[in-house]
Parts: C-alpha cells; sequence; structure tokens
C-alpha cells in the first residue's frame, strides 16, 4: 500500500500524499470499517518517509473521522455508524432496545460510587442532607462502537451496592424493586468536545444530542437522573403524534 509513495507524490507534500493513499484505500474497500491500520512506524518504515509526516497524516484523518484512535489498541478505520431509529413513547433500558436490535452490548464505566448528596441532587431526587447518593458514568457501545456517554445518579437506598450493577441498570433496580415505570426526558442539541468526543470517536465538534431523564416510581418516587450526551450521527428520535 505504501511502498511506492514517494515516487507517486510528483512534488505532493508527502503527508497529503499519505493521507490520499489511505483515503483511497478506505474508498476502495483495501481497508474496511473497523481495519486497523499498520503502526506509525511500520508506515513510515514501507513508505520511506518520517514518523512526523505519518502522524501528521493520520492526525488528519482522525479530525475528519475517517480514523479513529484508541489508546493503548491503535488506529482503525472509522465504523460504519448505522442509525438507530428510538421510540419515544416506551419507558426502555440501553441494554433492551439494542438486545431488541440484535446488537451486542458492552459499556466502560468511566465512574462510580457512593457519595454525600449535591444540592442538586438533593432536589432532584428528592433526598435529605443525611441519605446518600449512587453517581455512576459510563461509555455505552453496541457491537464495538460508542454511542452514548451517560452519568446517572440514583439515592444509595435504591441501589446500596454500585459496585455489584452489572451492565444494565435497569435490570438491577430490577432486582431491588425499583425499576422505573415513567420518565421525562429532554432532548438538547450540543457539539461534541474534549474528552467526550474522543470516547464517541468523532472529531470533536461533531453534532451531538443532550438527553436527560428523570424517570419515576408509580408513586411518583424519583427514581434517576441521567444526564447523556449520545452522537448525533447515530440517532433518530421517532414519536407519534396524535391530534387530541
Ligand atoms: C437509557 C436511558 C438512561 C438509563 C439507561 C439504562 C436514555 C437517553 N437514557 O440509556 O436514562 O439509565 O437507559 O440502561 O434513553 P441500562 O439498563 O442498559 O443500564
Amino acid at each position: 500500500l505504501f511502498a511506492d509513495l514517494k515516487r507517486n507524490a510528483r512534488g505532493q507534500p508527502l503527508y497529503l500524499r499519505l493521507r490520499r493513499v489511505i483515503e483511497d484505500a478506505v474508498d476502495g474497500g483495501l481497508l474496511g470499517p473497523g481495519d486497523a491500520l499498520p503502526s506509525e512506524r511500520d508506515i513510515a518504515l514501507q513508505a520511506d518517509i518520517s514518523r512526523v509526516t505519518v502522524r501528521k497524516a493520520v492526525s488528519d484523518l482522525v479530525k475528519s473521522g475517517v480514523l479513529v484512535q484508541r489508546h493503548g489498541s491503535g488506529t482503525f478505520v472509522a465504523p460504519r455508524v448505522e442509525r438507530v431509529e428510538q421510540s419515544l413513547s416506551r419507558l426502555t433500558s440501553f441494554t433492551e432496545d439494542m438486545a431488541r436490535r440484535g446488537k451486542t452490548v458492552r459499556s466502560q464505566w468511566l465512574d462510580r460510587g457512593v457519595f454525600a448528596p449535591s444540592p442538586d441532587e438533593m432536589m432532584v431526587l428528592g433526598l435529605s442532607a443525611k441519605e446518600l447518593v449512587v453517581r455512576m458514568a459510563r461509555l455505552r457501545i453496541a457491537d464495538g462502537t460508542p454511542l452514548a456517554i451517560e452519568r446517572a445518579c440514583l439515592s444509595a437506598s435504591m441501589l446500596p451496592d454500585p459496585e455489584r450493577i452489572g451492565s444494565s441498570l435497569y435490570a438491577a433496580l430490577e432486582e431491588t424493586g425499583y425499576r422505573p415505570v415513567r420518565a421525562v426526558q429532554r432532548i438538547s442539541a450540543a457539539n461534541l468536545t474534549g474528552q467526550d468526543a474522543e470516547l464517541l470517536e468523532v472529531p470533536p465538534g461533531s453534532a451531538g444530542l443532550r438527553i436527560e431523564r428523570i424517570s419515576y416510581l408509580a408513586s411518583g418516587r424519583v427514581v434517576e437522573f441521567t444526564r447523556s450526551i449520545y452522537r448525533g450521527d447515530a440517532y433518530d428520535f421517532v414519536a407519534e403524534l396524535r391530534l387530541s
């Protein structure tokens, strides 16, 4: 792939030539979605160019979303993202939504623990200062594609041991008898930046959706307050409207 790069550059800057070679390989199917790119060192050796040049071409392609970089594991062709159609009228969990589509769910824990509640959390969750709150942050991944970052808080009385939450929060709540039956959800536009863009493997500045969900028990008691960031290129939210 890279052997004749210098010869074919014909006066073009080498990093631009390398960028084109990689783009052509992706467009032509020589490199498929999810395929690993050879290491920076190997490309530099094969093409007989400097690693700085390779780094520049690769970082351009990461910025434009052709490639994704994963810490510790290398550089890959960006997976092709299928848009997910998500109903806005059913209260379901991420795990259930993805399982229904035959996708394999994985979550990467970013944070979890039991804390004294902040004033905001006390208000939203209806907690007193003596009670505790469980905070959890997860990167939600379906079939290897990161789709959302979810940051939830709940009363610790409903989920006493956050270490024991498996892959599904709602399944854990089902077990403790606190599965929510109603929720209010707010969706707004956001740009994905910094660490959020990195975790979601999209170029900084990409479109995202900020989603807040407050869910309730039948009694009206609040179960969770979850703030999420979803990839804008992966979701269509669909609601049925009726003339009432
Ligand atoms: C959904 C909910 C989130 C809830 C989670 C539980 C949105 C925007 N958010 O992702 O509030 O905590 O499901 O999923 O829909 P789990 O049972 O798979 O952990």
